[in-house]
């Protein structure tokens, strides 16, 4: 009999069940471990490899949840359209007890101070934008709040209902790759975005940062919305979304690095084993065996 294990929302206790196993094995405040999404992020982000190396690396912090704090809960995910117009307002994020704490607070250098994260520090600097030069220092211990500026005006425009139908109609993995990710092409970076861009933006500071935004809690939620999407849509289409692939491995999809194949290999650093694109493609394949509710 197959287990397979559901992502989707939590109740109050479950939430705070959730809330305990992030604490316990925070991916944000291991040093080591958040490394590895800043030592790869000019490989795999506004290019063919963003949706399938994060699968694989919100897979791996799911997988930790389950084997080191022995969470037995559904990996939650925050569903944009639902508070895009008032991020405050939004269970996830209101600085309840049961939420990923609230904005940061415009008195105290916009640090959050609310909710289970309230003044929780972070180690790396932040600032980081796209670049394929990593600045320089990136690795250096500056410890600092956690901190946020939400703008739902990000979100209600770029991360509202109709951008996600528009999304999941997507006739390509083309098309669904700009559609979510509009930085793929660096003109339109400033003044228009996908959802999965709207998302670091409307959170502002600590989550807009291109390296370090996983000491964010809300990160891996932000990346399981976006990972539900992409399942959606392969989904929809066996034959022709399943194993479609695009782009390159360099920012921007420049030719820098070959095309992707089903057999490209992507790193996860001390997280785990190296994984093809291959083993990536399916929710319910090799290792994975997870649906979203
Ligand atoms: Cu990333």
């Amino acid at each position: 009999m197959l287990n397979i294990l559901k992502r989707g929302s939590l109740s109050g206790s479950d939430r705070e069940e959730y809330i305990r196993a992030v604490h316990y094995d925070n991916f944000a405040a291991d040093y080591s471990k958040l490394r590895v999404h800043m030592s790869y992020a000019p490989h795999v982000h506004a290019n063919g490899a963003l949706l399938a190396w994060h699968r694989q690396f919100i897979w791996l912090w799911e997988h930790a949840l389950r084997t080191e704090c022995a969470y037995q809960g559904y990996l939650p995910y925050w569903d944009w359209p639902l508070y895009a117009h008032n991020l405050s307002a939004s269970p996830l994020f209101d600085g309840s007890p049961t939420s990923l704490s609230g904005d940061g607070n415009r008195d105290h250098d916009y640090c959050v101070t609310s909710g289970p994260f309230a003044n929780m520090r972070v180690h790396f600097a932040q600032g980081a934008t796209p670049t394929l030069q990593m600045p320089p220092n990136i690795f250096d211990y500056t410890p600092h709040c956690l901190n946020r500026q939400f703008n739902s005006t990000v979100t209600a425009i770029f991360a509202n209902a109709t951008v996600i139908d528009r999304l999941l109609a997507s006739s390509d993995i083309i098309t669904f790759q700009e559609r979510m990710d509009i930085s793929m092409n660096p003109e339109v970076w400033a003044r228009e975005f996908g959802p999965h861009t709207a998302g670091h933006k409307a959170m502002t500071g600590t989550m807009e940062d291109f390296l370090s935004s996983p000491q964010d809690p809300a990160f891996m939620l932000h990346h399981g919305m976006v990972d539900r999407m992409w399942a959606i849509w392969q989904g929809l289409d066996e034959t022709n979304h399943r194993w479609a692939i695009n782009g390159t491995m360099t920012l921007y999809n420049l030719p820098l690095t070959p095309g992707l194949t089903l057999e490209t290999e992507f790193g996860f650093g001390v997280l785990g084993p190296s994984k093809k694109m291959r083993e990536l493609m399916s929710p319910q394949a090799g290792d994975y065996c997870y649906e979203y509710t």
